[in-house]
């Protein structure tokens, strides 16, 4: 475990950090007396002053947000005040990107310690220039570096991986390996541009479900930043993802094949894709076919199946009733927040 810090006489050094107002339950890091055996450094540390500014302009929740991982939570439970549980690992997000979904399985599957900060889709660019990422999200920023792909970030969980009788999202026989590879490829270029577009496709236009999850996933200020700039955002969004009635067609077509060759993959009965246990090949399907098959598991995210526009419940009904469909859910029953559970709580 990572928490460096032990009871005694001195300052918290984060508490002379003006700006920590403490929007948490835990003791405000300015009435903290522990003193520091040593300090982790925090690789958003740049990041977090920039959005510390930012979010104190609008009154939101402290920056210094505790480690999602169950020892952590465990402590600030104890009543260590949050900012004494610097966080080695921050993953940024879209909170509702299926790629982040995918690469925050991983992380809560290998007992990784890390905080999630999560940004509307726009206002993550600074951010995650900021932590030394291009531009898409996921990035995971770790001590040793930066991750900026969800399939890179499952290879780190696999190398970094605490949580006890987990094993690796890649076998090691290198022939499964490679099909394990093969299959989580075609996922993230098929499923992961078709499942987005269609759910776009039919949820952008609906501001009431809009709002509803805007409110559940991101502060104050940037839910105030996006009434501003609605239009502009979903335009952007429509142009840059090119969600238009003919690609959502397209998007539908192909997802429906890919589907249907999951489904004939496991026709044999079998209940993963490769070698008779949970791989990377079936975490990333699930999590790329999120978006349209709506997981009970993640209605944190996207609300549950009755909240969503009624042409698009009726979608997901039809795609929950395939083979493929019925195997990424109960992916999510049987796998998801099972091990790490603990860390299943909404971003920060
Ligand atoms: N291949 C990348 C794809 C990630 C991706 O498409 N991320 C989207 C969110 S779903 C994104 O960052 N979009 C914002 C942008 O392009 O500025 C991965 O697996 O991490």
């Amino acid at each position: 475990m990572d928490v460096l810090y032990r009871a005694g006489p001195g300052r918290c050094p984060q508490a002379r950090k003006p700006w920590c107002t403490n929007g948490s339950t835990a003791p405000v890091a300015r009435e903290c007396t522990r003193a520091a055996v040593s300090v982790p450094r925090c690789p958003y540390d740049d990041t977090q002053v920039l959005e510390a500014l930012v979010s104190n302009l609008f009154r939101a929740a402290c920056p210094c947000a505790p480690c999602r991982c169950a020892p952590c939570l465990s402590a600030l439970r104890r009543g260590m005040s949050h900012a004494l549980v610097a966080p080695p690992a921050v993953l940024i997000t879209i909170p509702f990107s299926h790629y982040c979904e995918k690469a925050r399985w991983g992380l809560d599957r290998a007992g990784a310690h890390y905080v999630e900060r999560g940004y509307l889709p726009m206002i993550h660019v600074p951010f995650v220039k900021a932590a030394g990422g291009a531009r898409m999200v996921p990035v995971l920023a770790t001590r040793e570096g930066v991750i900026g792909d969800s399939t890179a970030i499952l290879r780190w969980c696999d190398a970094h991986t605490i949580a006890p009788g987990v094993a690796a999202l890649w076998p090691e026989h290198a022939a499964q390996a490679d099909e394990v590879a093969r299959w989580e490829d075609a996922f993230d270029t098929t499923v992961g541009v078709d499942a987005r577009r269609l759910a776009y496709g039919h949820v952008l236009g609906d501001r009431g479900y809009m709002d509803g999850l805007v409110a559940r996933v991101v502060p104050r200020w940037q839910q105030l930043l996006f009434q501003c700039v609605r239009p502009l955002a979903i335009g952007g969004i429509r142009r840059g993802l090119r969600i238009n009635d003919e690609g959502v067609a397209r998007s539908l077509a192909r997802l429906d094949a890919t589907f249907v060759a999951v489904g004939a993959a496991l026709f044999d009965g079998r209940r993963y894709l490769v070698g008779g246990r949970f791989t990377a090949a079936d975490l990333t399907f699930a999590a790329l076919s999120a978006p349209v098959l709506l997981p009970p598991e993640l209605s944190y995210y996207y609300g549950a199946r009755d909240a969503v526009p009624e042409a698009f419940g009726a979608l997901v009904d039809r795609l929950r009733a395939t083979p493929a469909g019925a195997y990424a859910l109960r992916l999510y029953a049987e796998e998801r927040g099972r091990i790490g559970a603990g860390n299943s709580l909404p971003p920060i």
